[in-house]
């Protein structure tokens, strides 16, 4: 099973001659950051302000904590921390131990965090303690039993550190960390992201989101996100020497004072969100006025919400259509409007390859609709330990089949249109409706499960589960079928809004469909009710 799928030896070449990939390590990252910007504010939260220098010291002291706690280079570490200055303490002191991060969700329950740690084969956990009226620590036993390489499980916040040793540094072409995908078959997959291509990332997406030493980032969603990350996110302030603001919760309520009172220029958030905050500015009482540009992505922000941003909240607005697989477009600073409205952007790097082709892997005509797949010096070229999988989900040539539906505009944009692969992206939160599908199935009374995707004014897209049921007298309310859901232990925004008992499937005159072909056909049924 490979653990890292490499470029090409040509492309390497390229990406390396081209200076995109420059051998710094997330280590030796912020040792430079540090000496650019030490005595600048790099991270606050609530009454912790923490400067470049700061940051600095305390990864090398909590590389030490990790060393002496049996860590080694190499090893995974499952990480699930809400939005604290925890994360950069934790995370930069496994990188400079050259230990592998594996970002787990705060949202994340024992089904996932088991599967993470036995995938990873994780040495290590580290948990939040109470976060969001949850005791992370309840989930120890369970995600201790299905992953039986775990040794450590360590909470955050406690104190971690222990006087620096002396490490070598990491490398930045090898394993850095482990992203979560969105997923669209069973459980989510690993995927590998290194130095060299994610440093890439991050530095072009500071530049193009015009990114300064005065830039004040309000980190909204979950930081581990590859968004808030990198797109350009907590790293991309970092490397342009701006200051990170943790935000604990993502409602208007804590987010506006918190932009009010640290001057925030900059932030990201899913078009859910920015609908709530438009909601609430138009009767505000707090100054927003510090507020530059406002980042909309992880779903497809309606038009007319777009237009609606700049008078409302007083600040420019920008579309960010990305992947923790890689490829991330934006669109720029000063494009006209009706870019900025109707199109998800355009790619970060000149080397980043789109095609956009038919069910048969043939472009389409220029300008029509179809799969989007690619490849670039920031996108992976396979899951982590998914050979099978990899086979389906890459071209024999490299290209990510990343399962949207593109069209092209004339200037190289891109309008997302749809998706074909079998996931649900509620708000920006994404759902595979395999994994759903196979916790109903464990259900006794279950005899088939289908889960798609019902389009929603709010949320963009909610999650209905058609189901049918066994012979016999244990038969399952659909109340009863989500609180099974819920009790199998996975992040509560999976849990199905709505369970719909139905006496069969629709069939071919052959007999059984596809699962997609299935979900499909359910989707219609539930549009045409509509
Ligand atoms: C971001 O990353 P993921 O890995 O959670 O999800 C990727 C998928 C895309 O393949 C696409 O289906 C959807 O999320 N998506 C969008 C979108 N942005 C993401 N669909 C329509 N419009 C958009 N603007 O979601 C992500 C990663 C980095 C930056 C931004 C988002």
């Amino acid at each position: 099973m490979t653990d890292l799928t490499p470029w090409p030896a040509a492309f390497a070449e390229r990406y390396r001659t081209a200076g995109y990939w420059r051998g710094q390590s997330f280590s030796a990252a912020l040792r430079d950051w540090s000496m650019r910007h030490g005595h600048r504010l790099a991270v606050v939260d609530g009454g912790i302000r923490r400067t470049y220098r700061e940051l600095d010291e305390r990864a090398d002291r909590f590389a030490a904590g990790f060393a002496a706690r049996g860590v080694r280079a190499g090893d995974r570490v499952v990480v699930q921390l809400p939005n604290t200055a925890d994360f950069f303490d934790i995370v930069f002191g496994l990188f400079r131990l050259g230990a592998v991060p594996v970002f787990a969700l705060p949202a994340h329950r024992e089904s996932e965090l088991g599967y993470f740690c036995l995938h990873a084969e994780a040495v290590a956990l580290v948990l939040p303690g109470v976060h969001d009226g949850f005791d992370h620590s309840t989930l120890i036993p369970a995600v201790r039993a299905a992953a039986p390489s775990l040794r450590l499980v360590l909470e955050a916040g406690s104190d971690l550190g222990a006087d620096p040793v002396d490490l070598p540094d990491p490398a930045s072409d090898t394993l850095a960390f482990l992203q979560l995908s969105g997923g669209s078959t069973g459980l989510p997959k690993l995927i590998p992201r290194t130095a060299d291509d994610y440093l890439y990332s991050v530095r072009e997406s500071a530049g193009i989101c015009g990114l300064s030493t005065a830039s004040v980032y309000l980190c909204v969603l979950p930081v581990a996100h590859n968004f808030t990350l990198s797109s350009p996110g907590v790293l991309g302030v970092l490397h342009a020497g701006g200051t990170v603001v943790m935000c604990p919760r993502p409602t208007p309520d804590v987010a506006f004072p918190l932009i009010a009172r640290e001057r925030i220029t900059i932030t990201a958030l899913v078009p859910p969100l920015a609908l709530v905050w438009l909601a609430a500015a138009e009767r505000a009482e707090h100054d927003l006025s510090s507020l530059e540009l406002l980042q909309v992505g992880g779903a497809k922000l309606p038009a007319d919400t777009a237009r609606r941003i700049p008078p409302v909240l007083g600040c420019a607005v920008q579309q960010v259509f990305g992947m923790a697989e890689g490829l991330v477009n934006y669109t720029r600073l000063g494009d006209p409007a009706e870019l900025v409205e109707n199109t998800q952007g355009r790619p970060i790097s000149p080397d980043d390859e789109l095609l956009v082709v038919d069910d048969h892997d043939v472009p389409v005509a220029t300008g029509g609709t179809g799969h989007l797949l690619t490849r670039g010096p920031y996108t992976i070229r396979g899951y982590y330990r998914a050979d099978e999988h990899n086979a389906v989900a890459f071209t024999p040539d490299g290209f990510y089949r990343t399962g949207d539906l593109v069209r092209l505009t004339p200037e190289g944009y891109l309008v997302v249109t749809g998706r074909a692969k079998d996931q649900i992206n509620r708000g920006g939160e994404k759902i595979a409706a395999e994994e759903i599908e196979n916790h109903l199935l464990a259900h006794p009374g279950v005899h088939d499960a289908a889960v798609v995707a019902v389009p929603d004014a709010y949320l963009g897209e909610r999650t209905c589960a058609f189901v049918t049921l066994r012979d016999g007298d244990a038969r399952p309310t659909a109340a009863q079928l989500r609180a099974f859901v819920r009790s199998r232990g996975l992040a509560a925004y999976k849990v199905p809004d709505k369970v719909r008992i139905v006496d069969g499937f629709p069939v071919t005159g052959v007999g059984k469909i596809s699962r997609t072909d299935l979900r499909a056909a359910l989707r219609a049924q539930l549009a045409q009710e509509a």
